[in-house]
């Protein structure tokens, strides 16, 4: 293993040296990532190495990715839409071919994962897999056992079980504003398939969170990270990798918050993020130089060791902390593979009746 970790770094450095000719193109990059998602100092790195300048802008939500880009003129080069948003930008047409002769780091992505998104991008053309990760609770450790006691359920009752919640509800419960993750997680507790594209099952979702509608202090599509790290959320429905986030801050910040996280018992979801590149970049040479340069395997691991997220990079897992490696909501072992689905791609029909299901979730309604 140590050996092929050196012989990926010298890759490495031999894809650096092809990098410098992608300046004489642009000169620019525009990237639209999810926030907290990657290292400022590899895009440092980057620039400093390339003469490549960046310019780096972020979002919270596949929903804002997907108006902001199916508009057209975004002005983006790179963007990181989840596997759901990814399947439906390849059909608008809205993605370019990877031209993956430029990008030989690529040999270093894990099969398992590149086989995660071949039902909807066959011989992963316009998707290079970035991270995976699973959807469950984040908590404050204190808050929960003062009010719980230490035995608590590790269920998504914790929020979908009214008494359980409205206990939690004056210590703040935050979730995502993600609709496939939040919905899926109701549909899973009810014991139904988090993929169903029966419009009662569906519902039934969106009432089974609407019941406690009223003990959740936000659906946030970026608060949630914050308002664990400085005790002002005792619970949040959240990604593992952003669960981690909180619990680092937290720690930095020398506030006395301890965090943890766990997958449900009844099950969850994982699902992944990848690279795409725009049919409309003006940029195309300098994307392609920029994955070239992520992808290998040293500075993947440096920017997995930063994000907390479960990397879709086989080799840099050498590089990569044992802590994060041997957490199983980040990298789930085969057992905790059984309790985790991942989300189809459902027909538009489906897909928009998800969302209004959600919105009225989100209103109260
Ligand atoms: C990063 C959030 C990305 C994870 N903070 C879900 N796509």
């Amino acid at each position: 293993m140590a050996n092929s970790f050196i012989r990926a770094l010298l890759g490495g450095v031999t894809a650096i040296a092809c990098v410098g000719s992608a300046a004489a193109g642009t000169g620019n990059l525009v990237i639209y990532n999810w926030s907290d998602y990657l290292d400022p100092a590899v895009i440092e790195a980057f620039e400093a190495e390339t003469g490549i300048k960046v310019t780096y802008d972020t979002y919270d939500s596949n929903a804002i990715l997907e108006t902001k880009v199916l508009a057209g003129g975004s002005g983006y080069d790179i963007i990181v839409p989840s596997s759901n948003g990814a399947a439906r930008l390849i059909e608008a047409g809205m993605l370019r071919k990877i031209d993956k002769e430029k990008i030989p780091n690529l040999e270093h992505v894990w099969p398992k994962i590149s086989r995660m998104i071949e039902t909807f991008d066959p011989g992963n053309e316009y998707l290079v897999p970035y991270n995976w990760w699973t959807f469950g609770v984040a908590y404050n450790t204190d808050m929960l056992n003062e009010r719980l006691g230490p035995d608590f359920p590790k269920s998504w009752d914790l929020l979908l079980d009214p008494k359980i919640s409205s206990t939690l509800a004056a210590c703040n419960i935050l979730i995502v504003d993600s609709p496939v993750d939040v919905l899926g997680a109701a549909l899973i507790d009810l014991g139904l398939d988090p993929n169903t594209t029966d419009k009662g099952e569906i519902s039934a979702a969106g009432e089974h969170v609407g019941a406690v509608r009223e003990n959740i202090a936000q659906i946030s599509a970026d608060g949630v990270v914050a308002a664990l790290s400085n005790g002002d959320a005792c619970l949040g429905l959240t990604w593992s990798g952003d669960a981690y986030w909180a619990a680092e801050g937290a720690k930095e910040a020398g506030n006395g918050v301890k965090l943890d996280f766990f997958i449900p018992q009844e099950g969850t979801l994982l699902d992944l993020d990848c690279f795409a590149i725009l049919n409309e970049a003006k940029n195309v040479d300098e994307a392609h130089a920029f994955l070239n340069f992520l992808m290998q395997p040293s500075v993947a691991a440096q920017n997995a060791n930063f994000i907390r997220y479960g990397s879709a990079n086989l080799t840099a897992q050498s590089g990569i902390e044992r802590e994060l490696l041997d957490n199983p909501a980040v990298y789930p072992t085969d057992k905790t593979f059984e309790r985790l689905t991942t989300p189809v791609v459902q027909d538009r029909k489906t897909e928009r009746f998800y969302t209004r299901t959600w919105s009225k979730v989100r209103t109260g309604q």
